[in-house]
């Protein structure tokens, strides 16, 4: 069997973590995560990572830690996170219905993911 892996970015900016609704599909709609996406077959990790990102979010990132190992996400697929920062534009919500940035202090002012709520709690490390 294999794994379907999942990538994600924990954006973080001036002590700020960006977070991202998801738009599709339905039964994920208006959860919030971080944002990536699958691998493709053949591409490294970071190189979908930095994909998914410029497609979803029209910004380049720069990758910077692995933040914990493969989180679950269930039916098979795992979700591998690395902390990130934007070198390059300023985000859009290109595919998601909204972007925040958010402070320690608002981390759970929005809905998490299932899949991704315990890797905010990883994440806090780096806001602080
Ligand atoms: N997923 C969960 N948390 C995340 C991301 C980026 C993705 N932070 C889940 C949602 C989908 C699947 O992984 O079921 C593939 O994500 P995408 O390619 O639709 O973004
Ligand atoms: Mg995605």
């Amino acid at each position: 069997m294999t794994i379907n892996v999942v990538v994600g970015a924990a954006i973080i900016r001036d002590g700020r973590l960006l977070a991202a609704q998801r738009a599709e599909p339905a039964e994920l709609a208006g959860g919030w995560e971080f944002p990536g996406g699958k691998v493709d077959p053949g591409e490294s990790d970071e190189d979908a990572l930095v994909r998914e990102c410029h497609e979803e979010l029209d910004a380049k990132v720069a990758l910077g830690e692995r933040v914990g190992g493969d989180w679950p996400l269930g039916t098979g697929s795992v979700l591998r996170v690395w902390t990130a920062e934007i070198v390059e534009g300023e985000p859009s919500a290109l595919e998601h219905l909204a972007l925040r940035w958010l402070g320690l202090d608002e981390l759970h002012e929005v809905e998490w993911l299932p899949g991704d709520l315990p890797v905010v709690e990883a994440v806090t490390a780096y806001l602080r």
